[in-house]
């Protein structure tokens, strides 16, 4: 077994264990959607705001997010008046989906999964 395949295997290891500690992960889960509070905008790994990946307050510029969090987001609050936009690629790139003013979205659609890159509040004529 070569290295890269030694990586896989763990890879795969980790994999399984996620899927065990599940639901102890949804008891704990219930409190993560509160990492975005009043006038926020938050992202999470996986669906029904879970594995929160980070949390930005409008107005800031398009940014792309960190590599720990980049094509991993599942689910969405934006719980400010302004509305927001991600892209699929680093610097506005690719497609661009919108994250509506005062909307919780607990699973974006299957073509949309795991591919949020960028990210921004709609100012200065950015967004969609
Ligand atoms: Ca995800």
């Amino acid at each position: 077994m070569n290295r890269f395949k030694a990586r896989m295997a763990l890879a795969g290891a980790a994999a399984s264990l996620a899927v065990m500690i599940a639901p102890g992960a949804g008891i704990a889960s219930a409190d993560e959607q509160f990492r975005v509070g009043p006038g926020e905008v938050g992202i999470f790994d996986n669906i029904n705001y879970t594995s929160w990946l980070g949390t930005r307050t409008p107005f800031f510029w398009r940014e792309n997010v960190s590599s720990g969090a980049n094509d991993r987001m599942s689910s969405w609050i934006n719980r400010s008046n302004y509305r927001n936009s991600w892209w699929e690629h680093a610097n506005g790139g690719g497609m661009c989906l919108p994250m509506v003013p005062n909307y919780w979205a607990s699973a974006v659609w299957a073509n949309e999964n795991d591919k949020l890159t960028s990210w921004g509040t709609n100012n200065s004529a950015q967004g969609c």
